[in-house]
């Protein structure tokens, strides 16, 4: 086991980030903030074009943009698309953050979402049979990943709970679990044996079912670009980010507490709460404070990340009870 090299995500930010990257990344951004490298051209000089790519092969184009709830509001600025579409975590593609071209072999049409599990309503749905079925809203939502970085951005998508509704779980289904699709030729990540794909989640159903809870079928008023986790992810903005599983094929209603991947290869650093909170690191490294991703801005990490209000009630143990935040 021992050979086995730990991904750069179980080991603090800036140890696993190189120092010149830092620096070359904030030039970056400098040359784009100025106009200069704006990400068409950036694109083009790579083959890699996110915005008309997409637009011509997504046929969920015409969808967006959706109309924004106003319910859902930030502290700071949206963090810009050039930005988050070239920082992702997605290890299907790949074990570091510069996974965008990668990404781009993910086929997302056709594609079928699967309920099963403890439901009265189980049904294979086509992706965009889904996205006829639900409303479509915008959210601006803040992340925060496990290796304290952060972003703010604007999900479009509908709330968990109009499925879990759609689905009518029984008395019995206690949890909803998740699962990213699966096929190691298409991403090579998955040939990685040492890791148990698929890509699996979990969520209490009280915890699927909070307002907060929210599938993001688009970003930017744009359907999602494949490293974002195209077509379907979860977003949940209280919890780190692991939890917020992308490409999803299958949710199941079942009454025992999912095992996430994470979970699996790591429980005493990446539990099934993962519920963000500055007074609890990670065994390795602090989570009191967090870097705004695409600035050198450094703010101290809120309870529940920010969202205590809305789900503060969802844990009634929170301030005894620690296990709650693995
Ligand atoms: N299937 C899958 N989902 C995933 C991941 C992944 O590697 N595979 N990474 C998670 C982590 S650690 C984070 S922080 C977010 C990153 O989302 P983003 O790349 O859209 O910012 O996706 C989460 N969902
Ligand atoms: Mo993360």
């Amino acid at each position: 086991m021992n050979v086995i090299q730990k991904p750069s995500w179980q080991i603090p930010e800036s140890e696993a980030t190189p120092e010149h990257v830092f620096h070359n990344r904030r030039s970056f951004m400098k040359g784009a903030a100025a106009g200069l490298l704006g990400v068409g051209a950036f694109g083009a000089g790579i083959g890699f074009t996110p915005r008309r790519g997409l637009a011509a092969e997504d046929p969920s184009a015409g969808l967006y943009p959706v109309p924004r709830n106003e319910g859902f509001t930030l502290d700071r600025e949206i963090t810009p698309e050039g930005i988050t579409s070239q920082y992702n975590n997605f290890y299907e593609f790949g074990t570091h953050k510069e996974i965008y071209r990668a990404a781009q072999a993910l086929e997302t049409r056709p594609w079928t979402v699967t309920i099963d599990g403890l439901a009265d309503n189980p049904m294979t749905l086509d992706m965009d049979d889904l996205l006829k079925k639900m409303p479509l809203e915008e959210r601006l939502y803040r992340h925060r990943c496990v290796e304290a970085w952060s972003m703010a951005v604007p999900w479009s998508g509908f709330p968990l709970a109009e499925l879990v509704k759609m689905a009518s779980p029984k008395a019995s289904a206690k949890y909803l679990r998740f699962e990213t699709f699966m096929d190691p030729e298409m991403a090579p990540g998955q040939t990685q044996g040492w890791y148990p794909w698929p890509y699996v989640e979990g969520l209490t159903l009280a915890e699927a079912t909070n307002e907060l809870a929210f599938m993001a079928t688009g970003i930017y008023g744009k359907p999602l670009q494949k490293q974002y986790g195209a077509p379907l992810r979860l977003a949940l903005p209280w919890k780190y980010g692991f939890k917020s599983i992308k490409s999803i094929v299958r949710l199941s209603f079942v009454e025992e507490q999912p095992v996430g991947m994470w979970e699996a290869i790591q429980a005493s650093e990446y539990g099934f709460w993962a519920n963000v909170n500055p007074g609890v690191p990670h065994p390795r490294w602090s989570q009191a404070s967090e870097r705004l991703l695409g600035t050198s801005e450094r703010r101290d990490t809120l309870m529940f990340n920010g969202y205590a209000e809305q789900v503060t009630a969802l844990y009634p143990e929170w301030k005894t009870d620690m296990s709650l935040y693995r």
